[in-house]
């Protein structure tokens, strides 16, 4: 029986700080219901997707802090893009900042993904390992990346879970361009990876590079993440000038081949679809990265726990 899902990532345009959650979740069920038309069964939404980026700003007050995250899921406001995904028959993936109390009663904020299945439950959760960015604020930049701030390191490592028939497997934004985050769920044998991403055009702390990188980078890590684990990868971007600062789009569907299937045109609400056939990356687990019979962990030298690069003496 083959086993093709037809996916659509949903991209969205910029999201002012004065956008409801009403006003998002009926721009994400418009884009449902385009991919619906053009036969997905599954829509990838972007990074935080339901606000606009609000790391980039030091907020001082916690109440205008909590008014981004989300609580509970669903909630009243986005109900509505479950109910309109089980009625359709189409699953998604959702980025949203999460916030709750632990039993412990300490509260926990975290970056978080969900993927919800054709029947409107929550399939899987992911919270985001690698925070980009910094704690405090740094002086003299035109705008912060203070993800270190707002969020504590997800929690719940890189799991692969069943659904829709497949492996599945998320991971968010800068979690892309790190070779583990791929590897730690091919190892687990993941068939397809959604990830949502909202990525400056130029990083005002990475002054040193041209702005045709960015895109090069994006596209490179996840096109090698893809084919050397024989997995497809979605990625979904919030893209264009948010609140002043601009975002890369590039939005894609990858094979487990490496190659491009699909990729945004525009910098706003756009949906791509592809026909993603969830066999087509078992040669290459089969072959070439044969993790069992190939993959030789014990011969990659001393594993430290050190964390930062230290080079060999020089003789
Ligand atoms: N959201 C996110 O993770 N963005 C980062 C850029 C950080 S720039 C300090 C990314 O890797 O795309």
């Amino acid at each position: 029986m083959p086993r093709v899902l037809t996916a659509a990532v949903a991209q969205m345009g910029p999201v002012a700080r004065d956008e409801s959650r009403v006003q998002v979740i009926d721009r994400l069920i418009t884009m449902m219901r385009h991919a619906h038309a053009r036969g997905a069964e599954l829509v990838v939404f972007p990074e935080l997707a339901l606000t606009t980026f609000f790391p980039r700003w030091v907020l001082d007050s916690q109440d205008e802090i909590d008014s981004f995250f989300e609580t509970e899921m669903p909630s009243n406001e986005t109900q509505p893009l479950f109910e309109v995904g089980k009625e359709l028959g189409v699953g998604f993936h959702l980025g949203y900042a999460e916030k709750l109390t632990g039993d412990d009663g300490v509260t926990h904020y975290f970056n978080t993904a969900i993927l919800v299945d054709q029947n409107g439950e929550i399939s899987g959760k992911y919270r985001k390992v690698h925070l980009p960015g910094h704690a405090e604020p740094q002086p003299g930049q035109p705008h912060q990346h203070l993800e270190k701030r707002y969020f504590e390191v997800g929690d719940l490592g890189f799991p692969a879970f069943r659904s829709m028939d497949g492996v599945m497997g998320m991971c968010i934004c800068n979690d892309r361009r790190w070779p583990e985050t791929y590897r730690v769920l091919g190892l687990q044998g993941v068939e397809m990876v959604m990830l949502g991403y909202n990525t400056p055009t130029t990083n005002p702390f990475q002054e040193t590079e041209s702005p045709h990188l960015g895109m090069f980078h994006n596209h490179l890590s996840m096109q090698a993440g893809a084919y050397q684990n024989g997995a497809w990868v979605l990625a979904s971007a919030k893209a264009g000038t948010e609140e002043g600062v601009h975002h890369m789009g590039g939005s894609c569907i990858i094979s487990p081949t490496g190659e491009m299937v699909v990729q945004a045109m525009t910098e706003g609400d756009e949906v791509i679809v592809a026909e993603c056939d969830l066999d087509r990356g078992k040669y290459i687990r089969e072959t070439i990265f044969n993790f069992d019979a190939h993959r030789r962990i014990e011969h990659y030298g001393l594993i430290t726990e050190r964390t930062g690069a230290v080079p060999p003496p020089e003789k």
